[in-house]
């Protein structure tokens, strides 16, 4: 009797958002298989509860060493796994590093969509694997329209844009081609405890925590007037496979449709320890106080601004509402609070006379 159980593969598994797609196929039933970069100390802390002993019989989660850079390792994982759905979510994720780091993001973010593509051609899956690309609301760059919504024109405004600019044409133009199933998530920023520490939230959040118990002064940070639609990320996997569960291929926005300052989020996270900020000066002079007791708290360090900005992103998630019925359940409000939970309990645990780490380099 053949094994009707669900096979997926994740690009990115050890990311933000493939350890909640993980949890959510594993719930079930799939068997998933993972891409994971060989790297010099452990990278999958975030996936770490879902190890299952390769010894066992019949393990449900799978992790293969790979890249996206690697077209070979790709189209043999792809074959040995013959996946249902493929889901690539792996990309030099961090809009301001990809301004370092632009021609590596093209070769990952954009050409890696290519060389999975390929392998599902090449390896004669076309009929077979359904395919989900990691879109994202970065494409809009110098928005053309508000809200944002599957109609309004790119205007990408970083590397990371660019690359993601080419990924999101190219899996539409091998739906067109080929006709494999493969759709675009155009995914607005979403966040969670698990979220990379060098993303403006959990930056906020992490030092928010680090101030409360003691562990850090001050908060530096960059632009502080974008505006971002912010949800959680586990919302934003079960829409990655709902998009997948369709007859048909297709593209959809996933947002929440509000949008905050980062400001605004800075002021909420410092809410939850109860410290209300009070703001002076102006531009890069911008400084925020402890209403309270005066301290100094947050600062503004050009360091962090991009050489071309995203100003201001809202989504209208109108169309997957609709066609897919789904929306976001957590609020942004929620949201602050459980990363400002979270990370208390993370610096809970480092010792008062040790720096928290932020990996030396800052973004
Ligand atoms: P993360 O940065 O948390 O995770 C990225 C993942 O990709 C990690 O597993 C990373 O591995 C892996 N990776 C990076 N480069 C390569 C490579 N060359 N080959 C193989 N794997 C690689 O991102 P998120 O989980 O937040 O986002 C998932 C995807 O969605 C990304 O493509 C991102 O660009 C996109 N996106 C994210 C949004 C968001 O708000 N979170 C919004 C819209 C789109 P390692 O752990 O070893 O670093
Ligand atoms: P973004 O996320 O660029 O939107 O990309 P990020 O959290 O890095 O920045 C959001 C906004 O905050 C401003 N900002 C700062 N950002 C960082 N990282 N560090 C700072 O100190 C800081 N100060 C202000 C930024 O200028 C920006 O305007 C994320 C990533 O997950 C992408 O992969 C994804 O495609 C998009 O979201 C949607």
């Amino acid at each position: 009797m053949g094994d009707s159980r669900k096979v997926a593969f994740i690009t990115g598994v050890t990311g933000q958002d493939g350890a909640y797609l993980s949890e959510l196929l594993l719930s079930k039933g799939y068997v998933v298989h993972g891409l994971k970069r060989r790297s010099s100390s452990f990278n999958t802390a975030r996936v770490e509860h879902l190890y299952e002993d390769p010894h066992v019989e019949d393990p449900r989660f799978i992790l293969h060493y790979g890249d996206l850079t690697d077209a070979t390792n790709l189209i043999r994982i792809v074959q040995e796994t013959q996946p249902d759905e493929i889901y690539n979510l792996a990309a030099q994720s961090h809009v301001q590093v990809s301004f370092e780091t632009a021609e590596y993001t093209a070769n990952a973010d954009g050409i890696g969509t290519l060389r999975l593509l390929e392998a599902i051609r090449l390896l004669g899956l076309k009929d077979k694997t359904r395919f989900y690309q990691a879109s994202t609301s970065e494409l809009y760059g110098k928005v053309q329209a508000v809200p944002q919504d599957e109609t309004t024109p790119f205007y990408p405004r970083s590397p990371y844009a660019a690359a993601k600019l080419y990924a999101y044409w190219i899996v539409v133009n091998y739906r067109e081609a080929y006709g494999i199933h493969a759709s675009n998530g155009i995914l607005f920023n979403h966040e969670s405890p698990r979220r990379g520490e060098t993303f403006v939230t959990r930056k906020i959040t992490r030092a928010v925590a680090a101030i409360k118990l003691g562990l850090q002064d001050r908060l530096y940070l960059g632009n502080l007037d974008a505006k971002r639609d912010w949800g959680h990320a586990r919302d934003y996997v079960r829409g990655m496979w709902m998009m997948l569960q369709q007859d048909e291929p297709d593209d959809y926005v996933l947002a929440t449709g509000e949008t905050h300052l980062v400001r605004s989020f800075v002021e909420m996270a410092f809410r939850e320890v109860g410290v209300e900020i009070e703001w002076r000066g102006e531009g890069v002079e911008e400084k925020g106080y402890d209403a309270a007791s005066g301290r100094l708290l947050i600062e503004v360090d050009p360091r962090y601004f991009r050489p071309t900005e995203v100003d201001l992103l809202i989504g209208n998630p109108a169309k997957a509402r609709e066609r897919l019925g789904w929306q976001h359940e957590t609020s942004l409000q929620s949201l602050v609070s459980e990363m400002v939970r979270e990370d208390l309990k993370v610096m809970a645990e480092v010792e008062p006379r040790d720096k928290p780490n932020m990996g030396l380099v800052h973004a």
